[in-house]
C-alpha cells in the first residue's frame, strides 16, 4: 500500500506512553485499578459520594507533575517531532491527562479525558488553571461558590470532550496510529474502525503487547514506547510508508 507523505495523521496515545516517564497505566499489574477501586475515582457518583476521597487522588497525580517529578520521554519527544517535520498534519488526540505532550512540544493536541492541571466549577461551569492541591473548601473564581470546583477529568458516563473536532479528524485522515492504549475504554477504542471505515485510513497499532484492539489494526509493532515509538517515527520520515508488518 503506497502512503501519500502529505496527508494527515492522528495519533492516539493512552497511558502506556507515559509509563517510561514513570507514570502508572490504569489496567497493567501494579496500575491505579490495583491500588485504588475504579467504582471511587472514576465515576463522577464516587466524587460526590467522597470527594475528599477523589480530591486526595487527583492531588497526588496533580503533584507528580508539578513538582517535577516526571519528564516527557523519547515517545513524546518523537510525536514532537513528527508534527514539526511532518508535510500534512498531525493531530495528538491523548486520552492521558498528564501534560507531557505539551511539555515535549506538541501543538496540535486535543485531552479528549480532560487535564489533571485544570479544574471545572459543577455551578458555572468555569474552568481555569490549577496546580495546586484541590478541596472541598477552594472557591471558584467566577461564581465565588465554595465547594463546586472538581478536577476537570472526564469519569465513565460522562462525554469526552471535543468530539466533534475528533471525529472529523478521524475522517480525514490516511493514517491512524494507537500507541499504548488498552482498546478498553470507549469512545476511544472505536477510533481505528472510525478512521479505516469511514476515512480509509491504515491502521497502526505500538504497544507494549497485544491489546484489545489489535484485530482492528493492518499493522502491529510490539515494544516499549520509547523504542517503538521514535524508531516509528524515523522511519515515517525518512522513508514514506509503510512495511505492512505485523511484529
Ligand atoms: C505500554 C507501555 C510501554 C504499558 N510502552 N505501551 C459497554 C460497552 C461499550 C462502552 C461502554 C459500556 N459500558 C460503558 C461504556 C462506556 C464507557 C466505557 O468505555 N467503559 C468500558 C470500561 C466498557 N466509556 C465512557 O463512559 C466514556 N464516555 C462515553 O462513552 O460517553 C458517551 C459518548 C461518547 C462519545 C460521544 C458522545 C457520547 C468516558 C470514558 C472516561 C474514561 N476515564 C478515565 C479516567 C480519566 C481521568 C484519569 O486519568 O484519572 O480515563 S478511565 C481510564 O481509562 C482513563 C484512561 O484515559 C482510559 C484508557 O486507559 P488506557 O490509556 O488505555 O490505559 P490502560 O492502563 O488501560 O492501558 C495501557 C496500555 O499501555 C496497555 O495496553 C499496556 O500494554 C500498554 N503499555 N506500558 C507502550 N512502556
Amino acid at each position: 500500500m503506497a502512503f501519500d507523505r502529505g496527508k494527515n495523521i492522528v495519533i492516539l496515545t493512552g497511558a502506556g506512553i507515559s509509563k517510561e516517564s514513570g507514570l502508572d497505566t490504569f489496567r497493567d499489574p501494579g496500575g491505579v485499578w490495583d491500588t485504588h477501586r475504579l467504582e471511587d475515582v472514576a465515576p463522577p457518583e464516587g466524587f460526590h459520594r467522597d470527594p475528599m476521597k477523589v480530591h486526595a487522588f487527583y492531588n497526588g497525580c496533580r503533584r507528580q507533575l508539578s513538582e517535577g517529578k516526571v519528564a516527557p520521554n523519547a515517545a513524546h519527544a518523537a510525536l514532537a517531532r513528527l508534527e514539526a517535520e511532518w508535510p500534512g498534519e498531525v493531530l495528538v488526540v491523548t486520552q492521558n491527562v498528564d501534560d507531557l505532550h505539551e511539555r515535549a512540544g506538541t501543538r496540535n493536541l486535543i485531552h479528549m479525558h480532560g487535564e489533571l492541571n485544570k479544574v471545572r466549577c459543577e455551578f458555572c461551569d468555569w474552568i481555569g488553571v490549577w496546580d495546586r492541591d484541590l478541596s472541598i473548601n477552594d472557591t471558584c473564581e467566577r461564581c465565588t461558590k465554595t465547594g463546586t470546583l472538581r478536577p476537570q477529568v472526564v469519569w465513565f458516563g460522562e462525554i469526552p470532550l471535543s468530539m466533534p473536532e475528533i471525529y472529523a479528524a478521524l475522517e480525514a485522515c490516511k493514517l491512524f496510529v494507537s500507541i499504548g492504549t488498552s482498546g478498553n475504554v470507549y469512545p476511544a477504542a472505536g477510533f481505528a474502525d472510525h478512521a479505516r471505515s469511514f476515512g480509509g485510513a491504515y491502521t497502526v497499532e505500538l504497544n507494549l503487547e497485544p491489546s484489545e484492539g489489535s484485530p482492528l489494526f493492518a499493522e502491529i509493532v510490539h515494544g516499549p514506547a520509547t523504542e517503538v515509538v521514535p524508531a516509528f517515527v524515523h522511519r515515517l520520515l525518512e522513508q514514506g510508508w509503510p512495511s505492512g508488518r505485523r511484529t
